[in-house]
This record gives structure tokens, sequence and C-alpha cells, in this order.
């Protein structure tokens, strides 16, 4: 401990240039950071260099998204250092707590791709598995939210503005990255056409390094970002022409294509910057994997057994085509062979199968952009349609007739017609990949029978599931000290590297004093996030309501709607004394909408409406309390999940691809309340369906509804609480003075054809949350279930999740030495 303190006295002095004596708590938490990256440091050398000695195969796992939340706490814990830290800065005159509430949340993703990103590369670390994230460095990551006047205001992110502690720049090495300009044609000395792409306009890409550790065993991991660079300072004629201010403008120009994360979430923007921001990423990172590759090997053949590369979602898709125009035009390749390199190096992950989301671009802009990977494109669809008419002509694929082959062309080619020509980059990452993954069980069957299912009879052994997980170090351990501190006192602490361990929890559920210590740890989150609630919102939670959570990105899919129809229902009851045997609760809601999406905005305007409303109505609120959580974020989940006792997973059935919110709450204890969608359903076939709230139509119960017609007006007529609601809504009620603010949200469900079946589900949704409030008076059953539920959760892990994919989609193992768990 005395050994931390003098670091950080040190770093206070000579790091940040301070006054160890002027007790800032800025100045503290970075100089402890500082400290933490000191003991990272050398084991991440160690980690990289043993890669290289070994002769490793690596893992590059490609996202435009990270969420890694703050990440001190994280790193006292994985060092086994969290105690000593505690003591050392209370001995200096801080709270620890105090101090990481400095670190402002690192935000470079949107939600659930993002945090998943995150999640896997702490799994990576943990299980010791050769692997590299690549992302970029946004300057400004997902918005600030701050609600005014119930609506939501966007805010500029600078999250680096106050410095960040962890990463290390590395301004030497500078990768160039190439857009426009011009393919020209030339003979090699075989006869053989080749294209080489002459410079448009070139920006660098400058590597920043964020270090990732394992839990408690040496191995550490690393996270590099990219960030846009000029090279007008390199060009010195762009000076002596005398066109400085001229220069320092373009400087500016280049500098832009790192500067915002795009905050929509599963909605294409398709803007120009979007595609640059794609490329940038993608060439700087394929040169920064064959630059390593290429230290240790001349054939680049031998690609595939020291290389897998991972492309989260289509976002990266443009790395098949670059990797295949470098073989090709770099290394002069023939086709068949850079081919087999790029199918047999990359896996391909879908995270949605919402059709606003697939990712096209238009063929227009990419010949402008980057006009030899647009070459390659055309070139790879002509072989893969050949291809396809010799399968389809083949017996398996059965007697195709002419115009069902010409179809079935249509459908799968890499471009589309309408409504403009464009190129559909799930289809390049389908052909360009040895394995493509869906996220859950239902998800990826349905990527099977319906999203692919030409690619499915075409490849049938492509198509495979990898159901998502979550890691326990974060989500459980560093969240939830309490509850882990209980669970460590009766089984040790095995579980958080070995989630399985959590089972041995399962004959304390019927231990009363286990149940009561149980309960004991719930009370103590309630009241932390009662004290964190009445700091930020100068809010009084009461922690005696049963505390019911809706916290995800704002989406019609996921239905915050069909939630709020419930309180105002609820709502209604209690005011018209129906409700005598009512169970009190607090619902809270929490989420971003992306701020181009209308109706998610309007959401979170009608939720703050009617919190506005039934708080401020003295006849029901001791009784419903309805919150908004501004700014939802990582760190606020870390607050929220492990008060939380009712988890809203209420998704239309086979819109929520995995979900991965539903496995934090149900790992710290709370009940689910959900429909049979996504991740949800293998957790209750985990659990033990009759653990949860199952409620709502089926997948296939919805696909027959909308073939014979629904119709949503049935509902509204044949359901007089439900008429009741919506009309409050659709008048002032919840928004005096604004007739008609709500109308958009009720229309759409009434007459816009209700796409997300919300009020076909409302009825059995209100039955569902009916149990969950009798239940809950019965707290021995509650507490028992709420630990069958935690128990039975060791699937979910992440740590499972990487396990499945290095053994079955990247084989490679874990390092030597690391396949127990602890390194040397
Ligand atoms: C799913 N984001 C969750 C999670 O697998 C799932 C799409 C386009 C542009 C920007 N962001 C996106 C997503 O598609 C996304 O976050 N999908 C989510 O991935 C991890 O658990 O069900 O909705």
């Amino acid at each position: 401990m005395e050994g931390l303190k003098k670091d950080v006295i040190r770093h206070v002095v000579s790091s940040l240039g301070s006054d160890y004596a002027s007790k800032s708590a800025y100045n503290y938490y970075n100089a402890l950071a500082l400290a933490v990256r000191d003991r990272l440091i050398d084991n991440w050398i160690k980690t990289q260099r043993s890669y290289y000695d070994e002769k490793a195969k690596r893992v590059y796992y490609l996202s435009l998204e990270y969420l890694p939340g703050k990440s001190l706490m994280n790193n006292l814990h994985c060092l086994g250092i969290y105690e000593t830290a505690r003591k050392a800065m209370s001995d200096l005159g801080f709270s620890l707590e105090d101090l990481a509430e400095q670190e402002w949340d690192a935000g470079l993703g949107n939600g659930g791709l993002g945090r998943l990103a995150s999640c896997f590369l702490d799994s990576m670390a943990t299980l010791g598995i050769p692997g590299y994230g690549y992302g970029i460095r946004y300057d400004y990551g997902i918005f600030h939210q701050v609600i005014e006047d119930g609506k939501q205001v966007e805010q500029a992110d600078n999250w680096m503005r106050v410095g960040n502690p962890w990463a290390y720049e590395r301004g030497q090495h500078l990768f160039p990255v190439r857009f426009f300009g011009e393919v020209k044609n030339w003979t090699d000395e075989y006869g053989r056409l080749r294209h080489t792409w002459t410079a448009g306009d070139t920006v660098l890409a400058m590597p920043c390094d964020m270090l990732v550790p394992g839990w408690d065993n040496h191995h550490v991991i690393n996270m590099r970002l990219w960030s846009a660079r000029s090279d007008v300072e390199f060009d010195l004629d762009f000076f002596n022409t005398g066109n400085y201010l001229g220069a320092v403008e373009e400087k500016i120009f280049d500098e832009k294509i790192s500067k915002v994360l795009y905050p929509s979430d599963q909605i294409e923007e398709g803007r120009e910057l979007r595609l640059k921001q794609q490329y940038f990423f993608v060439t700087a990172t394929i040169q920064d994997i064959l630059r390593r590759f290429r230290k240790k090997h001349q054939d680049m053949t031998e690609l595939p057994q020291s290389v897998a590369i991972q492309l989260n979602d289509t976002h990266p898709a443009i790395a098949i085509a670059e990797l295949m125009r470098i073989l090709l035009d770099e290394d002069l390749l023939d086709w068949e062979v850079a081919w087999d390199i790029c199918v047999s190096t990359f896996a391909y992950t879908n995270h949605t199968i919402l059709p606003e989301a697939l990712e096209t671009w238009p063929v227009s802009l990419l010949e402008r952009m980057l006009p030899r990977h647009m070459q390659i494109i055309y070139e790879i669809n002509a072989r893969f349609l050949r291809e396809v008419e010799r399968v389809a002509r083949s017996e398996d694929c059965g007697q195709l007739c002419h115009r069902d082959l010409d179809h079935l062309k249509q459908r799968v080619s890499l471009i589309q017609e309408r409504p403009i020509k464009s190129v559909r980059m799930a289809h390049l990452a389908i052909i360009g990949s040895h394995s493509v993954n869906g996220v859950a069980a239902l998800h990826t069957e349905l990527l099977k029978a319906r999203v692919f299912d030409d690619f499915q009879r075409l490849y049938p052994q492509k198509i495979n599931n990898k159901t998502n997980g979550v890691t326990p170090r974060r989500w459980l351990w560093s969240a939830n000290q309490p509850l882990s501190r209980l669970i460590a006192s009766h089984i040790g602490t095995g579980f958080v590297r070995n989630l399985d361990e959590l089972t041995q929890l399962e004959p304390l559920a019927a231990d009363p004093a286990f149940r009561e210590a149980w309960r004991a740890a719930k009370l103590e989150n309630k009241q932390r996030l009662q004290a964190y609630i009445k700091r930020k919102l100068m809010r009084e939670l009461h922690t005696e309501h049963l505390f019911d959570v809706h916290i995800k990105r704002i989406h019609e899919y996921k239905r915050q709607v069909l939630n709020l129809l419930h309180v105002v229902t609820a709502y209604n009851r209690l005011r018209h004394g129906q409700a005598a045997d009512f169970t009190p609760r607090t619902v809270f809601f929490g989420g971003k909408a992306a701020p181009s999406y209308f109706m998610a905005k309007r959401i979170i305007h009608a939720i703050n409406a009617v919190a506005a409303t039934v708080n401020a109505d003295s006849r029901v609120n001791d009784k419903l309390q309805v919150v908004y959580l501004p700014n939802y974020c990582v760190s606020q989940a870390e607050r929220v999940i492990p008060a939380t006792e009712l988890s809203e997973q209420i998704s239309t059935a086979g819109m929520e691809a995995s979900g991965t919110g539903n496995m934090k709450f149900a790992l710290n204890g709370a009940l689910t309340i959900g429909t049979w969608d996504g991740a949800t359903i293998e957790m209750a076939q985990a659990i033990g369906p009759e653990l949860l709230f199952i409620f709502g139509m089926r997948e296939d119960e919805l696909v027959s509804l909308r073939q014979h017609g629904y119709n949503p007006m049935l509902y509204y007529h044949g359901d007089e609480e439900l008429r009741e609601a919506l009309d409050m809504l659709r008048s002032d009620a919840f928004s005096p003075g604004q007739h008609g603010l709500f109308a958009p949200l009720v229309d759409n469900l009434l007459h816009g054809g209700d796409r997300f079946f919300v009020l076909a589900d409302y009825r059995q949704y209100l039955g569902a949350q009916q149990d969950v409030g009798r239940l809950y008076l019965d707290q021995e059953e509650w507490t028992r279930r709420s630990i069958l539920n935690a128990a039975r959760m060791g699937f979910f892990s992440s740590d499972r999740a990487i396990s499945q994919y290095a053994r079955e989609i990247w084989d490679v193992a874990p390092m030597a030495g690391l396949q127990n768990g602890k390194g040397a």
C-alpha cells in the first residue's frame, strides 16, 4: 500500500505538474489511474512478446463501436489491488468511490453491439486468448442526454477534453489511408492484367492503445483505436506555395473523419462520412495486421493459420475488398488464391434482423471514393453468381427453372438495383466469410429461415449460433459488491472466472437465513441508488417499492410504449379506487433515442409527461412512481442493475436479436418479465420458465397473425382499459395546453398498423404484471426465485461465448499456462 501511495503522489507531482498538498479529486484520480497503468504495462509488454515468440494465432475483433465505460474499478479488481487502493486513497484523504466518479465513461458506441465488444475483450483477456480489439477513437462519443421540459436534448460528449490517463497515443506509428484517385491497368510478366490504385487524397491513422487486463492472470490485451491525422504537415509544398491557411483548413477537414460517433442504433444513415470512417478504420487495421504477420511470414497463404478476423456486424465489411486488393494488387496473387485466404480469414456476426439496419452503399459513392474496391466487389459478384448458377443446377438444389434462377440471382446478388444501385454489405460479408453467426438461438434460426434463407441453402454449413454473454467481472463482481461478497462467503470467488460455479447457490435458496442476507444485499443496492437519485435528480425514492426497470435504447420494437400503457392503466385503477391490492412500485425508464428518430424522441417525451402527472398526484404517488433516468450509459447501468427487482425485456417476439441487459439483470437477482424473444428464451430454458414472467405472442404466432390480417382497432374496441389509456394519451391528459402532442404515438398504433404488436400483447402483459405484484408480496418466494435465477446464469458468461468463438470459428487456443486461469 505504501508503494501505491508513493506512486500516486509522484504522479500528481511529476506527471500532472501539481502540488500534492492541494487535494484535488481530479488530480488524484488521474494519478491513481497512471499508477494503475504502470502496473499493467509490464504485463502488456510480456503478453505481446509471448504471442510473437510463440507464433500464436491471433484474433482480431473489428468493431466500429466499443462501450468500455469507466476503467478504474475494473482494473483495480483485475489486478487484485482494490482493497489496497481503497486504503491507500483513504490515507490520502479520498474515498475511492468518489475518485472513480471523476472518470468519464468511454462511450464509443451506441448500445448492445458496442457493449458486447467490450465484454468480449474482457473475456479474451481473462481466458488468455491472443486477441486484439480494433476500433475508432471518436473525439465525441455517444451524445450526453439531458431531459428538458420532458424532451431529450443532445449535448456533445467531449470525453477527451479532460484527457485519458489510460491510453497510449502512438504518434510515431502512422498509417496512410487513401480515398478517391483512379485505377491504372497494366500487364505483368505472365501477360496477366493487373491493377494499381493511384493515390487521391491521403490522411493518416494514428494508433491509440488502451490496455485490457484479464482477471488475476497477468494477461493484458490491447484495444487499438485509430484517430485521423492530417498529412499536410508532412507535405512541405503545401506550405511553400504560400497557401498556409488553406493547408490548415485541409488539416481540419482530414481530421473530421474520427470526430464523431454516428448516434443511430440500428438505423442506416448512408452518409459519405460514415463510409469514410469505415474504410479509414478498416485499411489502417488490415495494414497493422499484415505488418505484424509479415514479421514472421513471407507466404501469404499462411495467413488463415495465423490470423482470424471477426467482423462485428457489416460496419467493417469493406475489409473483405481491402484484403483482396492488397493480395491481388500488391502481393500479385491469383484471384482464387487470394479469395481462399480471405474467406478462411474472415467471419461475420449479425446483430439485427431489422431491415432498416441492413447496410447498403450506393455504387456511385463507392466508385468515386474507393474505385478499386468497387471493381473488386463487381468481380466477387460475377464469380459468385456463376457459382450460384452452378450450385442451383446441381442436384442438391432441386430443379430450378430459369425464372426462379433469375429471381434467386437477383435476391442474393451483392448489387441491389433499386431504389438506387447499391452494394449490400451483408451479402459481401456472408460470401467473404467462412462463418456467419447470429447472437441467440431464435435469432440464428430466423437468419437461416428468413433473412438469409437463400444463403442457408447455398452454404448450409456457414450460418451458426453463438449466444451472447456478459462479463461477470464488471456486471457482478465490480458492480455489485454487496451481493458478490455474500456469494463469495458461501462458495468462494471461483465464480468470477467460472460462472457455472453459481449453481452451488441452488441449495441455499431454501435457507431462510441466506434468503434474508440476499434481501439485505438488494436493499443495500436500492439504498445506494436512492442516494444517487437524490443527488442527481433531487428526488426521494421509496426503497420499499418494487423497483421495476426498463433501460436500453429507445426503439419502437423494444416497446417502451407497452410498459407506459401499463403505467397509465395502473394509474387509472389507482385513481378510480380499483386497485386495493396494488403492490407499490417505482417504474424506471432510461435510454437514448437516435437524434433523427422522431417516434423514439416522442416516446421519451410521453414517458416524462406521464411521470410528471403520476408523481404529482397525491392520490396515487405513495403507491406508484415513475422515474426517467437521464443519460443512460454503462456506469449508470452498473448502479441501477444491482438495485433492480424486475427486469423489463418486452420486445416484440423475433425482433430483439439477443439482448444482454436481460442477462445482467438476472445475474444480479432481478426477476424478468419478458416475451419469448432473443436470449431471454434461453435464459428461461436454463432457469426454468416458471421462475420468470413470460407473456405475449410468440414469433410464429405473430407471423400468422400478420398473414391473417392484424387489426389493432379490434383490441382498442374490445378492451376498455386499453381504450381509456390510449384516449388519455391522445387527449391532453398528460400534456396540458399541448393538445395532440402524443397523438402521433397513438395513431401509429391504431392507424399505422402497430408494426410491433403493442396492442396484441397489452392484455397478457397486464396479467403478467399482476402476477409480479402478487408474488412480490410473498418476499420469501420472491427471494427464492431471485436466488435461483442468479444461480442458473452460468451459461450467459461472455467467457462461454468467447470459448465457443475460439473453438468453433477462430481455431485459436488460450496461451500456454493460461488455460486454467492464473498465469505465471
Ligand atoms: C441487438 N447496432 C441486441 C446486441 O449482439 C444484441 C446497428 C447499426 C448501426 C449502429 N448500431 C447498430 C445494433 O445492431 C445492435 O446494437 N444490435 C444489438 O446487438 C449484441 O444483444 O439484441 O439489438
